[in-house]
Parts: structure tokens; C-alpha cells; sequence
């Protein structure tokens, strides 16, 4: 084990994508028993207007009229839904609830797809069929007889297209509540806060076309070979034509060595690879604000004698709170930058050097960023960076956040918004002719802990697999089982329907991947990308089961329950989604006209003010931010500060296999990167069991025991692990009180020798 290479325990080598990730394929295909029919729909993805859009990731599709920029983990996400496995009603009447408990999560989802609505019976503690007007009206007669709307909590999972997302928040403001909590709370919620405050955008303001035109990229915190393969071509192209890319990460990843693009097929055959990156800059965990604001004091101190350091014109006409700024950079010294960012000034000054020689600097960032206490200070801090050098609204700049599920950015822009703001309540209310609450609604944390209190007794689930996905593992379940009722709207099997409330639904829906057909014909849905850009997605598959229902007819059927004398025409959105397009036009900023546009080829752009150097910010200017730098630094010398990720093999909760090939991990997810010196500090070897230990914010202790600790190249003081599993270490109390995130990249924890069984 102990075999420690450039690029992980074990040493992967190969660049990444090409060859190895063609034969990861092919084996997926293999196993979901789809070997002819994976392949016809893969090359119906991601096809301008003719095909689906891929379920996988928020990555844009390529405008350059390129129709296969496809990837290996985008198609293993279309192969996993469009498996041949089905979880029957014969499937539950084998197999009690009881004894699905004690079954791994992998099993759980890989009985296949559910084919027809599902209700729990306590006498049996079996899940038994139900037709689908039995369990709406279910639904109905428990949120009918709850004594607040506020009662009931909506949670959606990003992959919700945008017409079913519109009906899931209109139900919800209809019958009377925000709680609308959503996977976005457990992911961007940092970055849209501080885009909000600094641009009056909540969004990235950049597109396809300026990572294409940069001439300087920083990654930031994300892991762009396994999460977003399909900037990787975005990346080997910048290199080629010169640009410089930085990684700002404590792992160096597939993506900061080499790489094959995708679909580059020629090059596959020669096997030669790219380069995705000009620098790796292994900060410290939450050190990126350090690091920022390290490269802003360099430009601010070389501003002195170069005038082109600092680009004051635009800083005058367009930014404002810049002295501050400027005051708070210089006043802060390199050696805390240096100790807070786990960066050398030699390696800042690199960074500033490089942005400080580009013309057009792009930055994007991930997870790494923020997952982490000072989350939305940081991203505050990239936009600090950027308004020094104007770099936004031009081309190749801006702001270029990765958005995590493939809709996840329209969910928010449909109304999915525990904090909606007035103005979309005031047109929402005049569309569609309700009155929408006004107070702000529960988010994924405060969800789970109004379950565990009693507040919350049903909960909705519109994908997702909140009992995984969420912090806390045991209280969330808990929280879960504590429930009136429980209702999930999925495409497989997993724990949330098996930590399920005292009543329990599991209404199974169409994939993206499966002809839609209404009475008005074959439907399509739309999605919006990382980069705002809005087009129709269209399944051509048979549907897996003739008992399933698309997820607006779902959200109909639970509204027509719920609310029996709602004037909205629920039935007729239904028979006709261009009909929830043209309500969505009326109600939803940006979208005038909306049937027309989504069908031109490719969709089209949300107008993006802040790209125009419009900021709809109080003062009408970009804000420059001036937080307190935070120290990130543990002050018990034995603690590790932990970061949850996913490996190369896995969508969320979802495990496709306990490999993790480009960090050179195989057949074991049940582990703990660690650096060597950690290891041999604590009288450990790379392979050795251990325990890990949390202490919480509140100082309540979580612990997984056995976990293979394993020698790897990352910072000192720093361990990685997996989610979902290690959701068990992450307390309650432990998320940002900036975003409300958890804080699933930042745990403090112990780690000790396994006691001998
Ligand atoms: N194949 C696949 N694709 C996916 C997903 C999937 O599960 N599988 N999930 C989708 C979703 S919902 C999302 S949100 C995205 C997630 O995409 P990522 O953000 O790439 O997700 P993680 O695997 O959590 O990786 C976090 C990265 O941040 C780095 N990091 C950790 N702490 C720090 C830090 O303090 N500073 C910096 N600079 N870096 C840090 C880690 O080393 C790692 O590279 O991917 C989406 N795409
Ligand atoms: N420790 C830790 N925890 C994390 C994270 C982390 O980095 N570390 N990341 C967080 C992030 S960024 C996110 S986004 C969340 C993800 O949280 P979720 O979005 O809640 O989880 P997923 O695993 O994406 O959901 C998988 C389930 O979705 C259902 N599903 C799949 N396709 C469809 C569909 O088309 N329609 C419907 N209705 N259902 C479908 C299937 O039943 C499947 O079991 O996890 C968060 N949790
Ligand atoms: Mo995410």
C-alpha cells in the first residue's frame, strides 16, 4: 500500500479520460445489461435540440456546433437510469423494510428502476402497491390536516427540469409555504450570497465562449477530471493556445497533470495527451481566501510603481468600498497570508504574477470553496480579485462558479428559494393568481432539525436522497422517521425511502432519458446550465415502467389533492407544458417569450446584468468586500481538518464502483487520506486501520471506526475522505454561519490506531 506515486497511493499514471475512461464505460454498460441500446443514446445526448440533455453534470454544451461533447461519467449517469433492472412490487413483497435496512446503498439502488407507486404497510413492514389517486389523495389528507402549511417541508434534488420545478414551487407557495429546501443549500449557497451582495447576480457571469477565450484560468476546489470532465476540453484548449491554468487545490487531481479530451479520438489513438494545467497551488484547507487576498496585496504593492497593476479606471467607474480594500490588503501581513494559505510567498507571488500578466482572467471554483465556514468571504474574495483588473463583462473574464447537478442553477432561477425576495413573490402572485407567504422558509439544516423537533411532519422529496446526501446521518434519519409522512419522488431504490416516516410514499417518475407523452403529445423539458443558458431536453426512450408518471403530473396530482379548489389549472399545464411555459414567461424574469426562444437551436441566454455592468446591488456599483482574514488553522496541533469528496466512480450518493482511478484507489472507499508525516506522527503506517473522531461545533463527538488510513499527497494537518459515507462525522451544528452550508470540507477530527479485534 505504502507505494506512494506522483498522483496517489496506488499511482495512476495515464493522462485522464481517454482510453481507461472508454473501458470504464463499456464496463457500466455491461453490468446495467445495456450493451446495444447505451450506446444509440448516447449519441442522441447533449444533441442541439434533438436529443436529452445530459443528466449528469451542469457543464454547458458546446456552442461551437461540436454535437458529441460527451463524457465517460455522463455517460454512466444516462446508462445508470436507462438500466434494464427493475425494483417490482414482487421485488417489496419479498423483502420487508426491516431487512432492506441492513442492505449496503449499492444494492438498494442497483435492484434498478421502481416501476409503480409504493405505500408503506406497518402491519407488514412491507412497502405494498397503491394506485396513484389513492396515494395523491394520501397526500392531500395529511397536508390538509396539518395545523400550518409551515409543517410540511419540499425538498428538491437538482435534477428537476425547470416547467416541473415552476408547478413544485407554486404548489408549495399555493398551499402556503417557503420551505422549500434544496440540494443547492448543501452546495452553491455560499457562492449565489456573495455574487448576490458583490454583483446583484446570484449567478457566474461568465459562458462557454469566455472559457474559450481566457487567457488565465484558476480552478478552485474541484475535482474537474471526475465532477466536470467535459471542462477538460475547455482546459486542454486553453493550454494549447498558451492561456496559463492554475489549480488551487490541496490534492493535486487528474485534472492539474495531463489529460486526453473526451471526445479528442485521435489523440486517444496516439495516446497523447494534453496538458490541463500550467501550475498547482496545494493550499491549505479553507486557505483559499489567504491565497486571494495574498495575490490582491501583490498587485496592490506592485500598483505603486506599475500603473497597469491595479485597472483604476475601471475600479472608479464601476466598484465600490475599494479604499477599504485596499487599506485592509496592506494592512494585513504576508506572514499571515503565508501561514493561513499553507502557501509560501514565492508560490502567492506566482499566482499574482500569472494573473497580473493576463489580459483575461476567468475563475471557477467548486466544492472547495464552499463547503467551508467562510464560504461566501471567499467567494466575495475571488470577485475582489477580479474588480481589481476589470476583469467582468468582457470577454474571457468573470466569475465561472461549477453548479453541481445538471439543473440545479434553473431550480433556484424557477423559484426554488426558501429566501425568495419580495419582487419574485409580487409577480409570481400576479401570473398566477395566489398569495404566496412571505416569511422566509426552512433550509436543508433547519429542515432536519424541525423534523427531529416535531415542527416539520411531512416531508416531500422531488429527487434526491435526503437521508444520505444530508449532514448527520443518524439525526437526519431520525428526523426522517419522526415524520407523519414521507414521500419521495424517484427513479430508484435508495435510504431515504427505507428511513421513512410512520407513513411513507415512494412515487416513482420518469428519467430525462424517456419519451414524455401527454395529451397534447410528445412533452419536452428545460434545463439551464452553469453558464445560463436555457434549452429544451427531450427523452426518446420507452419509459421504464407503463405505471410511471413525469414529474409534472406528479406535483398536478399532489396539488390537485392538496388544494381542491385552487383556481390554477393544473390539469391542463399538464396535457401541454408549453402551457407552464407561457405561465413561467409571465412570472419569471428573463423568460419573456419563453416558448419561442427555448426552441431556437440551442436554447438561449438569461440576460445577465452584471455582465453588462449593470449591478443591481443598493449602491448600483460592483462591492468590493473587505471580511477579516479567518484562521482556518485547528489550534489543537492534533487535529485534522477533513474534507468529504467523491471519488471517480460515484454520482453523490449514488456508487458506481469502490474505485477511484484517478487517484489510483481500488476496491475501497471505507478510508483516509492522510500525509505521511501525519501518519508516522501518530505511529501509523499507510494501509493501518483507524478510527476518526469529529468534535462537532457544539462539542458533540461522531466517529467511524476501521477506516483504512492511507498515505497521500496533501497538505500537512489535512485528511479526505468520502461522501456520503462520512456524512456520519458532519454534527448539525456544524455548517456555516455565512451560508447555512454544512460543513462538509471542513470537519475536525482525531485519528488513532484501530484497537486489534
Ligand atoms: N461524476 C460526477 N460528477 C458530478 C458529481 C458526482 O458525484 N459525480 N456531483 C455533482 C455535484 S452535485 C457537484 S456540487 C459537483 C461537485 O464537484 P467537486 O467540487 O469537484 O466535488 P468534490 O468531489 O466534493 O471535490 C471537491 C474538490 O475540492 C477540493 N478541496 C477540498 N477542500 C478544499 C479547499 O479548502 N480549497 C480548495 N481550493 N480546494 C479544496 C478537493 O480536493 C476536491 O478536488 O460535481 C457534480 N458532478
Ligand atoms: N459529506 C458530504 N455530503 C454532501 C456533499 C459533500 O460534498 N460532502 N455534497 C452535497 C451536494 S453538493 C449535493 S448536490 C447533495 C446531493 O443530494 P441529492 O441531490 O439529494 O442526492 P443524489 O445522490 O444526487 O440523489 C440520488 C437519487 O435521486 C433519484 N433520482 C435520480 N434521477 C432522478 C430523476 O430524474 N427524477 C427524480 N425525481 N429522482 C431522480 C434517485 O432515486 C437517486 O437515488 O449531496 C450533498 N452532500
Ligand atoms: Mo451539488
Amino acid at each position: 500500500m505504502g507505494d506512494r506515486t506522483e498522483n496517489g497511493p496506488l499511482g495512476y499514471r495515464h493522462p485522464a479520460a481517454g482510453w481507461g475512461a472508454a473501458m470504464s464505460v463499456g464496463k457500466v454498460l455491461l453490468r446495467e445489461r445495456e450493451p446495444l441500446l447505451g450506446p444509440k443514446a448516447i449519441f442522441k445526448m447533449n444533441h442541439e435540440n434533438g436529443g436529452f440533455d445530459c443528466p449528469g453534470c451542469a457543464w454547458p454544451d458546446d456552442t461551437k456546433g461540436l454535437k458529441l461533447d460527451i463524457c465517460e461519467n455522463g455517460i454512466k449517469h444516462v446508462t445508470w437510469e436507462m438500466t434494464g433492472r427493475r425494483t417490482t412490487a414482487e421485488f417489496f413483497a419479498e423483502h420487508s423494510v426491516t431487512e432492506l435496512e441492513t442492505w449496503s446503498d449499492f444494492q438498494l439502488e442497483d435492484q434498478g428502476r421502481l416501476t409503480e407507486p409504493m405505500v408503506y404497510d406497518s402491519e407488514t413492514d412491507h412497502y405494498v402497491p397503491i394506485d396513484w389517486p389513492s396515494a395523491f389523495a394520501l397526500i392531500g389528507q395529511v397536508l390538509g390536516g396539518l395545523g400550518s402549511p409551515d409543517e410540511a417541508a419540499f425538498y428538491t434534488s437538482g435534477r428537476l427540469g425547470n416547467e416541473a420545478t415552476f408547478l413544485y414551487q407554486l404548489m408549495a407557495r399555493e398551499y402556503g409555504t417557503n420551505n422549500l429546501p434544496d440540494c443547492s443549500n448543501m452546495c452553491h449557497e455560499a457562492s449565489g450570497r456573495a455574487l448576490q451582495a458583490a454583483l446583484g447576480t446570484g449567478k457566474g457571469t461568465a459562458d462557454l465562449a469566455d472559457w474559450q477565450a481566457a487567457d488565465a484560468l484558476f480552478i478552485m476546489g474541484v475535482n474537474a477530471a471526475s465532477n466536470a470532465p467535459r471542462m477538460l476540453t475547455a482546459l486542454a484548449e486553453a493550454t494549447k493556445r498558451g492561456a496559463q491554468v492554475v489549480h488551487i487545490n490541496p490534492l493535486v487531481e487528474a485534472a492539474g497533470t495531463r489529460t486526453i479530451v473526451p471526445h479528442d479520438f485521435v489523440d486517444m489513438a496516439i495516446n497523447k495527451a494534453t496538458a490541463t494545467s500550467t501550475l498547482n497551488l496545494q493550499v491549505r484547507p479553507g486557505g483559499d481566501l489567504a491565497l486571494l487576498r495574498g495575490i490582491a496585496k501583490a498587485l496592490l504593492e506592485a500598483d505603486r510603481t506599475d500603473p497597469k497593476a491595479v485597472d483604476q479606471e475601471f475600479v472608479d467607474r464601476f466598484t465600490d468600498r475599494f479604499e477599504a480594500y485596499r487599506e485592509l490588503c496592506e494592512a494585513t501581513p504576508w506572514e499571515d497570508l503565508e501561514r493561513q494559505s499553507g502557501l509560501s510567498r514565492a508560490d502567492i507571488l506566482k499566482a499574482a504574477d500569472v494573473y497580473s500578466r493576463s489580459d483575461r482572467t476567468l475563475i471557477s471554483w467548486c466544492l472547495g470553496v464552499t463547503q467551508h465556514e467562510h464560504g461566501v468571504d471567499t467567494v466575495r474574495e475571488i470577485v475582489n480579485v477580479l474588480l481589481l483588473r476589470g476583469n467582468l463583462g468582457r470577454e474571457g473574464a468573470g466569475p465561472s462558479p461549477v453548479r453541481g447537478h445538471s439543473n440545479v442553477q434553473g431550480n433556484r432561477t424557477c423559484g426554488i428559494d426558501h429566501r425568495p425576495k419580495p419582487e419574485f413573490l409580487d409577480r409570481l402572485a400576479a401570473a398566477c393568481g395566489i398569495d404566496p407567504p412571505r416569511e422566509h422558509g426552512l433550509d436543508t439544516v433547519s429542515t432536519i432539525k424541525a423534523m427531529n423537533e416535531g415542527g416539520i411532519k411531512v416531508f416531500i422529496g422531488m429527487g434526491g436522497n435526503f437521508a444520505k446526501a444530508a449532514p448527520d446521518t443518524a439525526y437526519t434519519e431520525a428526523g426522517l422517521r419522526s415524520c407523519d409522512l414521507t414521500v419521495h419522488v424517484s427513479t430508484k431504490l435508495n435510504r431515504s425511502h427505507i428511513a421513512h416516516g410512520k407513513r411513507a410514499l415512494i412515487l416513482p417518475c420518469l428519467g430525462r432519458t424517456e419519451k414524455d407523452e401527454q395529451v397534447a403529445g410528445l412533452q419536452s423539458t428545460s434545463v439551464e446550465d452553469s453558464m445560463s443558458m436555457v434549452h429544451l431536453s427531450v427523452g426518446m426512450k420507452k419509459p421504464a415502467s407503463p405505471h410511471l408518471l413525469s414529474e409534472p403530473a406528479i406535483v398536478a396530482g399532489m396539488a390537485r389533492a392538496t388544494l381542491p379548489d385552487s383556481a390554477t389549472p393544473w390539469e391542463s399545464y399538464v396535457e401541454d407544458y408549453d402551457r407552464i411555459r407561457d405561465v413561467m414567461a409571465k412570472a419569471l424574469v428573463g423568460f419573456e417569450d419563453f416558448n419561442r426562444r427555448v426552441r431556437l437551436p440551442l436554447g438561449f441566454r438569461l440576460r445577465q446584468p452584471a455582465r453588462e455592468l449593470v449591478f443591481q446591488t443598493p449602491s448600483g456599483r460592483a462591492e468590493f468586500s473587505s471580511a477579516p482574514l479567518p484562521d482556518v488553522i485547528p489550534t489543537d496541533g492534533d487535529v485534522l481538518v477533513l474534507q468529504t469528496m467523491r471519488s471517480h466512480d460515484q454520482w453523490n450518493t449514488t456508487i458506481y464502483s469502490d474505485d477511484d482511478r484517478y487517484r489510483g484507489i481500488k476496491n475501497l472507499r471505507t478510508l483516509i487520506l492522510m500525509h505521511e508525516a501525519d501518519l508516522r506522527e501518530r505511529g501509523l503506517a499507510s494501509g493501518d486501520l483507524v478510527d476518526i473522531v469529529a468534535t462537532s461545533k457544539d462539542g458533540s463527538v461522531r466517529r467511524l471506526d476501521r477506516y483504512r488510513a492511507l498515505a497521500y499527497d496533501l497538505p500537512r494537518g489535512s485528511a479526505a475522505g468520502y461522501m456520503p459515507e462520512m456524512n456520519v462525522l458532519v454534527g448539525a451544528a456544524d455548517y456555516s454561519t455565512q451560508s447555512d452550508q454544512p460543513l462538509m470540507k471542513n470537519l475536525k477530527v482525531r485519528v488513532t490506531a484501530s484497537p486489534v479485534e
